[in-house]
């Protein structure tokens, strides 16, 4: 070993495993191991956040014994970190060559050249890799970092996303579903426990019919069979008296956030073009609410999130202006605009200008209405969640119709079955090993 030479190794190192063990040995042979670990915000760029956050990651690499330093590599992108350090030898496992890290390797070597460096390829050990350990544990269990998984991810990704789930079913739809899209990986970070989706799968109006324990109980359902965070939508959170009580329940349950809505009286879907009757809150009132939230909330990372009804209700600009500043100075920790409109213009000129004030909190969009709109410019406009709110029960809804119908009009099911899939699929959708 020339300990004058630099080895520089990027790591995540979510579990320690042999794989890595096995880099890292390799590496010391060349000199002077330096490994820079990737920040949660460099890892989201190519996989999904790890369990363990930066620093419980540092703490564990640093104590390896082959390992002389570790420094923060807070991008995906190796340029600006390797033109710093300037290794001698840079090691990665061989696995890169052959997935969508391929562009990467090529930048990689490219910026080597400039003073000769080597790139070091060790053989990827095969099955074992964190990814696959960390899914086995999800697997048996999930909920201690479920929590503070939202807050990581929206304090790393440039936009999270996340979908309607009203049942265990779609709840593992969005658990499961992953894409490959211009050679990008592309899932859904967490689900929305909607309550009007919530309320239409059991027959009930969007208006607070169906209670909270009714609700918690579909939230526990998905639960049950699912990982990802899940944002419960409270209505307005109802009695301040009582919410203490609400937020024992979701944090037991394990939800990651609330939105709680700025409206009192007899509740209305926000979607409704009528909104004669729906009052909003008076600020320094919903504010008391953020609070109480706030103060009894056992985690710091159950994020409360105020959703300010405003445009909805007619009143403008100003108004929502207003609030949010008081609603931030209360505790919240992101604010959700909402809009009917078609396009969004009047939640981007909140953004715009809510940006510009010292108590600026992260932004949530719902995109029912102005559905056009791409995640790039939710992004450009300083928004740091989606909600697809509705999305998977107006799906479902018109396919299950269709269905009926079909049955009904040729008097047996054949005709319906080129539709649906084979029985068994279905028997199948569930694992039960
Ligand atoms: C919900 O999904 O229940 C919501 C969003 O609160 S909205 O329907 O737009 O009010
Ligand atoms: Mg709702």
């Amino acid at each position: 070993m020339n300990k004058k030479k630099i080895v520089y190794v990027p790591l995540a190192v979510d579990i320690l495993h042999k794989g890595h063990i096995n880099i890292i040995k390799i590496a010391k042979n060349y000199g002077r191991v330096i490994v820079g670990l990737l920040t949660d915000k460099a890892i989201v760029k190519y996989k999904e956040l790890t369990i363990l956050n930066f620093e419980e990651r540092k703490n564990l690499v640093k104590n390896l014994k082959y390992i002389d330093q570790v420094v923060a590599q807070d991008n995906y992108d190796y340029e600006e970190i390797l033109n710093r350090i300037k290794p001698n030898y840079f090691v990665h496992g061989d696995d890169w060559k052959f997935d969508n890290r391929k562009i990467v390797r090529k930048k990689v070597i490219k910026i080597l050249k400039k003073w000769n460096g080597r790139l070091i390829e060790p053989k990827y050990t095969k099955d074992v890799s964190s990814s696959i350990i960390k899914n086995k544990i999800l697997e048996l269990s999930s909920t201690s970092n479920r929590v503070s998984r939202l807050k990581r991810l929206m304090d790393s990704k440039d936009i999270t996303r996340i979908l309607e789930s009203h049942n265990s079913l779609t709840g593992l739809i969005i658990e499961n579903i992953k894409i490959n899209n211009n050679k990008k990986n592309l899932e859904f970070d967490g689900m929305w426990s909607s309550s009007l989706t919530d309320s239409a799968t059991k027959g009930l109006p969007d208006n607070s019919s169906l209670s909270f324990s009714a609700r918690i109980s579909s939230l526990n359902d998905m639960m049950d069979v699912t990982t990802k965070p899940i944002v419960f939508d409270a209505d307005n959170g109802g009695q301040i008296e009582h919410l203490p009580f609400l937020i024992r329940s979701l944090e037991r349950s394990g939800a990651s956030a609330i939105i709680m809505e700025d409206k009192v009286g007899l509740k209305k879907n926000s979607l409704f073009k009528n909104q004669a009757g729906t009052k909003q809150d008076k600020p320094h009132l919903f504010a008391k609410k953020i609070k109480k939230i706030c103060d009894t909330r056992q985690s710091q990372d159950f994020m409360v999130i105020a959703r300010i009804e405003s445009f909805i209700v007619g009143k403008g600009l100003k108004d929502a202006l207003h609030r949010a500043e008081i609603y931030s100075k209360a505790g919240a920790d992101a604010i959700l605009i909402h809009s009917k409109e078609k396009t969004p213009a009047e939640i981007f000129s909140f953004a715009k200008e809510f940006k510009k004030s010292k108590n600026f909190i992260p932004l949530v969009s719902v995109p029912s209405t102005y559905s056009k709109v791409y995640e790039k410019d939710l992004i450009k406009n300083g928004f740091k969640l989606v909600i697809y709110a509705n999305q998977l029960l107006r799906s479902a809804y018109p396919a299950m119709l269709n269905t009926a119908r079909t049955i009904l009009k040729n008097g047996r099911a054949f005709e319906a079955d080129k539709k649906i899939i084979p029985i068994k699929e279905i028997i199948n959708l569930i694992k039960n090993d």
